[in-house]
């Protein structure tokens, strides 16, 4: 694997809790330079976006958003700061943060691929616009934005197109998504592995199709890693949880086998906030699945 670029993206402003902004640090205290230590990987160590957290969580009547403008300032910056670590030949490993962060993050990635592919690993699809949501939250909104679909401050990020072919997405583990969503995912043809599929059909087979489609038609993938994906037992520190999720075992061997594909060339761990966590083991549980993805074995 090239060297690795980590990168803090500590943006809260997606969605209405303070503290995932806190979420790229607790991520480095639970002993991420350990595990990358241990692994022989050579790191270097970005810091963190500077981004304007403060405004107030106020939803723009007009548009249906909120903290538009300020998502979109983050979005830029973070986007610019991907590019320039891949064009320095480093593997982006993005720490979140919320979920809107992804509308940079692939913004950024997407500059270096002809037909980047996604697997968006996450409880929900946020698949929603500013048409469909119920909530005006742009971490709701990112995967759509990437599609573009969305405000054109959002969908312009870098250039003024959309990122990835809805045929290049994969959704995994999803089991909240809005009515709104589920008809624009029937629309755009996009494939989804909701946490019943997982159960049905087994992690193994669901990370091994998703990797021979989407090894086929692309010419990379990016991991979007949504922690809320697994069952809140496990993540508490997380805004939006929702019971029923994906298990902490079956998480390390999809991620095991990620590695294993060499076909990841960017990943991003996101919605870790450590306001709502007991004893940070939401950012510990984060380092270990990180572990996994970079290649850590049992034996
Ligand atoms: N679909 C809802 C809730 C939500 C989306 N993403 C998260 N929560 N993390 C919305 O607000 O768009
Ligand atoms: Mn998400
Ligand atoms: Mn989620």
């Amino acid at each position: 694997m090239n060297k690795l670029g980590i990168l803090g993206v500590p943006i809260t402003i997606g969605q209405p809790n303070k503290g995932a902004d806190l979420g790229p640090d607790a991520i480095r205290h639970a002993g991420l330079y350990t595990v990358l230590q241990n692994l022989n990987a050579s790191y270097q160590d970005y810091g963190n976006v500077q981004i304007k957290n403060e405004e107030a969580n106020q939803i723009d009547q007009a548009t249906n958003l909120k903290n538009l403008n300020e998502v979109a300032a983050a979005s830029e910056l973070t986007a610019n700061k991907v590019s320039e670590m891949i064009q320095e030949g480093q593997f982006p490993l993005l720490l979140g943060g919320d979920h809107s962060m992804a509308i940079g993050t692939i913004a950024g990635v997407q500059q270096h691929y002809e037909n980047l592919g996604v697997i968006w690993y996450d409880a929900h699809a946020d698949f929603n616009t500013e048409e469909t949501s119920p909530s005006g939250n742009i971490h709701g909104m990112s995967l759509a934005v990437n599609l573009g679909m969305g405000h054109e401050k959002l969908t312009s990020i870098l250039q003024n197109e959309p990122k990835i072919k809805p045929e290049n997405v994969i959704i995994i583990g999803a089991r909240s998504i809005d009515s709104g969503e589920r008809e624009l995912i029937k629309e755009k043809g996009i494939k989804v592995y909701t946490a019943h599929e997982v159960e049905q059909q087994g992690i193994e087979s669901v990370i091994k199709e998703s990797l021979n489609y989407l090894t086929a038609r692309t010419d990379g993938i990016h991991l979007s890693f949504d922690v809320d994906s697994l069952d809140p037992i496990y993540v508490p520190g997380t805004g939006t949880p929702v019971e029923g999720g994906l298990s902490v075992r079956e998480s390390h061997y999809a991620l095991r086998l990620l590695n294993e594909s060499e076909k990841i060339v960017s990943a991003e761990f996101v919605e870790v906030n450590p306001l709502l966590d007991e004893r940070n083991q939401t950012a510990k549980r984060t380092v270990e699945l990180i572990g996994s993805l970079l290649g850590e074995r049992y034996i």
